[in-house]
């Protein structure tokens, strides 16, 4: 059985963060082992508190787990501060499987979910991902992305890992579309399936960047992983 590492926050609901992506994994037959970087208290409504784990202890978590397992496949989640950036980037930098990044910077329910100064620092992980998957949002805020602005497309290309930006909708023979788009090199494809009209949205940034990641585990593609994952949520 393939083991896929999760390093991401612990949603006390149960519908994002570490636990969705052991649910994820589980559900796509590979074994989760996770690193937790910080714990929110929250429910669908919002996050009422969270408290960061100290970047030591999250390094050594990841490490005992590194130690003892064959990691296929890595994901990484909600990191909140730059401390905790930095820690998980050390540890990047020493391991060779594919690295799917969901940059989490707020939540479906609006709760800022990383810290304003460790944007910069952030950008510095992507160098170690295989795929990077931001909402429009997050891309905005990362590499100043307008879809409708092909001028702003450029620094998404120059980005050190491949891009994967969700959540664009289409109108395509008169029904609604979901499109994510990945931005690799000079060229981009297109991810489309039905829009699903549904205000129960929380979880799904985190469980498609798992299935992701469990996808390239099991030695598919990067863009059959995708196709997999997208399928899925
Ligand atoms: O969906 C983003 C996300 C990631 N990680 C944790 C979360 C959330 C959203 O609430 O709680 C821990």
């Amino acid at each position: 059985m393939k083991t896929v590492l999760t390093i991401a926050g612990s949603d006390s609901s149960g519908g994002a963060g570490i636990q969705a992506d052991l649910k994820t994994f589980e559900a796509f037959g590979v074994f989760g082992a996770s690193a937790v970087t910080v714990l929110t208290a929250q429910n669908t409504n919002g996050v009422k508190d969270i408290y960061p784990v100290d970047a030591a202890f999250i390094k050594a978590q990841i490490q005992a787990v590194l130690d003892d397992f064959d990691i296929a496949a890595i994901k990484v989640g909600m990191l909140f501060n730059a401390a905790i950036i930095k820690a998980v980037g050390q540890i990047l930098a020493q391991v060779d499987a594919p690295v799917v990044i969901d940059p989490v910077f707020i939540s479906k329910a609006q709760s800022k979910l990383l810290e304003d100064e460790a944007i910069e620092e952030l950008k510095k992980l992507m160098g170690y991902a295989t795929v990077l998957t931001p909402n429009q949002f997050e891309a905005k805020e990362l590499f100043g992305y307008d879809y409708t602005n092909p001028k702003s497309l450029q620094e998404v290309y120059k980005a050190p890992c491949k891009v994967l930006v969700k959540n664009h909708t289409e109108k395509r023979n008169n029904r609604m579309q979901s499109v994510d788009i990945l931005y690799s090199g000079k060229s981009k494809a297109s991810f489309v399936s039905d829009f699903v009209d549904s205000t129960d949205l929380h979880g799904t940034g985190c469980s498609y960047s798992s299935a992701i990641a469990a996808n390239l585990a099991l030695g598919k593609s990067l863009e059959e992983a995708i196709m997999c994952a997208k399928d899925f949520i």
